[in-house]
């Protein structure tokens, strides 16, 4: 198997570390450079990273990434809490992504501006019941919406995206966790 994606991605980053102590191939891409950029439209017309490729199976999103390793490696399918907990985690990390890209597109994200507010309103309610769960002990455990929610946290912090003073619950759910597998070798500090 090989994974396709490059080391900052969040979403990369959860397929790294759900297969951390297993053998694949991880390809590195810089999906903004020409050569990469050729790669990435020849695997995946959605033209987002991760996808994988398992023999002539190409396989794009995370999400769907997860359910044919499911399938592959009989890992445990995802509860109903659990889909919930990772539609959230997908919703706020999918408007941060917007907003980057807005950002680096030269914009003001912080001007009030419809499609920035909805962003910005998003990223805010979900981090605010992501808190409440992680209080109420809804991510104690470390399977696939942990390592998502590290994935998302870690990268507001790499990326200084968000302010966190307002979620404690969060922040220490990252401190509490950044021994688990796979964690320390996916660090997207390491894309230098
Ligand atoms: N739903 C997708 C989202 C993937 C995604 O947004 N990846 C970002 C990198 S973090 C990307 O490839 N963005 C390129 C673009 O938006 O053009 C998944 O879960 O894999």
């Amino acid at each position: 198997m090989k994974l396709f994606g490059s080391i900052p991605s969040p979403y990369v980053r959860r397929i790294r570390m759900l297969l951390a102590d297993r053998s694949y191939e991880f390809v590195n891409l810089n999906i903004f450079s020409e050569q990469d950029r050729a790669t990435l439209i020849r695997l995946n017309p959605t033209r987002k990273i991760p996808m994988l490729v398992d023999q002539e199976q190409v396989i794009f999103d995370s999400n769907l990434i997860y359910r044919y390793l499911c399938q592959k490696l009989a890992l445990p399918a995802l509860s109903w809490p659990q889909e919930n907990q990772i539609i959230l985690i997908n919703a706020a990390n999918d408007s941060l992504v917007e907003l980057l890209i807005c950002q680096r597109s030269g914009f003001d994200t912080n001007d009030d501006k419809l499609f920035f507010n909805l962003q910005r309103e998003r990223v805010g309610e979900v981090l605010a019941v992501l808190e409440q769960q992680v209080q109420a002990d809804a991510f104690s455990d470390w399977n696939y919406a942990a390592i998502c929610l590290y994935c998302l946290l870690d990268w507001i912090a790499f990326r200084n995206l968000w302010p966190m003073d307002a979620f404690p619950a969060l922040t220490q759910f990252v401190s509490a966790n950044q021994h688990q597998p796979g964690v320390a070798s996916s660090d997207p500090r390491l894309a230098g």
